[in-house]
């Protein structure tokens, strides 16, 4: 660092114009130790600071240390549930009490200009570590697309690709958490930016989702996903987003909605279709999203046939920035679901949320609290309201 500042002064000085000619070389010498001195008082002076910081208790760096070559991060999110009944919560969490519902390490990078990577691990719960995200991305100039290739987020919902640690409320919508494929699968996606705010993604995964033995295509076949994403708005005081989801082939994922009817597996016709609207100079933002899946040759574990009804939900959702405080966010949710329509009324629900989230510093250390209505549309309802609330921390 010292030696190009030095180099760097050098050249300044011999580049200086017509006076530059009158200075000696020996003035230049006496002028690069004048400057190199300089800059050893400062190296001085930094490590004298950084060590009064170090005694006082603070480490020097950076929040989300970040280089162009590697990233390391993670995340904390520690969650008390308060649930009217003793059961299992809304969200299949045991009620009442603590958990530390994410526990999170990865480090992220670049390989060289075209390759990136990602690994993830988890021990949400407190589970055993495992494996959540490890994936490469290549994206040479000369190709018009991208391919990503691992362990990755299913490319479908606009709801779940949003990052986990920018969530306005503890859970994604229950439409969403039920019909959308919400889970790492391994496979190879395409993507490709025709257009500035386009993006078109194509996937091949296993569609065996993720589980705790290892990642393989158990039943040798595979899904399909396709999505095409565009921000058609999107300027100082308004963003317009909309995306548009399909997964088709065969989905056989331990976390299928179908499973609650016996099927194990599934041919899905899913369509997502999900947008968002921010009107910024009001620090308001609505999402809102329709899904709607005809999942055909369902199959039970022993391979004979189920019988299954569309599943169909949406959601909306408004967050509000408030004027008074704008690290206050009050945020209200609708989702309703149906994912066995005309066949099977059990778990038929809408669920309304309030809630807030207080970014303390950013979304770096934030709280979220939100109060669910479980409603159950068909047959006597129970006593399963839910009160959340979390205290985040990225690292
Ligand atoms: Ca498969
Ligand atoms: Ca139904
Ligand atoms: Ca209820």
């Amino acid at each position: 660092m010292r030696k190009a500042l030095l180099a760097l002064s050098a050249v300044l000085i011999a580049s200086t114009g017509a006076g530059a000619q009158e200075v000696s070389t020996q003035e230049i010498l006496q002028k690069l130790q004048a400057l190199e001195q300089k800059v050893q008082q400062l190296e001085k002076e930094n490590r004298q600071l950084r060590k009064l910081l170090s005694e006082r208790g603070y480490a020097v760096s950076p929040g989300r240390s970040t280089t162009d070559r590697l990233k390391v991060g993670g995340r904390v999110l520690f969650r008390g549930t308060y649930s009217e009944n003793e059961g299992k919560t809304i969200w299949g969490d045991p009620a009442n009490g603590f958990t530390v519902r994410k526990a999170r390490l990865f480090v992220s990078g670049k390989v060289n200009d075209d390759t990136k990577f990602k690994i993830m691990i988890r021990a949400d719960r407190g589970a055993p570590v495992e494996l959540w995200d490890a994936h490469l991305t290549y994206s040479p100039s000369y190709l018009p697309f991208g391919v990503k290739m691992g362990l990755f987020k299913v490319p479908l919902s606009l709801s779940y690709l949003k990052s986990g640690t920018k969530l306005s409320l503890p859970e994604r919508p229950v439409a969403v958490n039920w019909i959308a494929p919400v889970w790492r699968d391994v496979g190879v996606a395409l993507q490709t930016k025709p257009l500035y705010g386009v993006k078109f993604t194509a996937a091949v995964i296993n569609g065996d989702g993720w589980n705790s033995s290892k990642i393989y295509n158990q039943d040798g076949k595979y899904a399909y996903v396709f999505a095409a994403d565009a921000k058609l708005v999107s300027n100082d005081s308004y963003g317009l987003r909309f995306r548009l989801g399909y997964e088709g082939g065969t989905d056989h994922s331990p976390k299928l909605v179908y499973t609650k009817y016996g099927a194990v597996s599934v041919k899905r016709h899913l369509i997502d279709a999900e947008t968002e609207l921010s009107l910024k100079d009001y620090g308001l933002t609505f999402m809102g999203g329709y899904l709607f899946d005809n999942p055909t040759d369902a199959k039970s574990s022993t391979g004979a046939s189920v019988f299954l009804g569309n599943a169909k939900g949406y959601y909306i959702q408004v967050d509000w920035g408030t004027f008074f405080d704008p690290k206050l966010h009050l945020v209200g949710r609708y989702s309703w679901v149906d994912p066995n329509d005309n066949v099977d009324d059990s778990y038929d629900v809408d669920y309304t949320t309030f809630g807030f989230y207080y970014l303390i510093h950013g979304w770096q250390t934030a709280l979220r609290a939100s109060y669910t209505f479980a409603h159950e549309r068909h047959g006597s309802g129970t006593a399963n309201n839910l009160l959340t609330t979390e205290f985040q921390l990225l690292f």
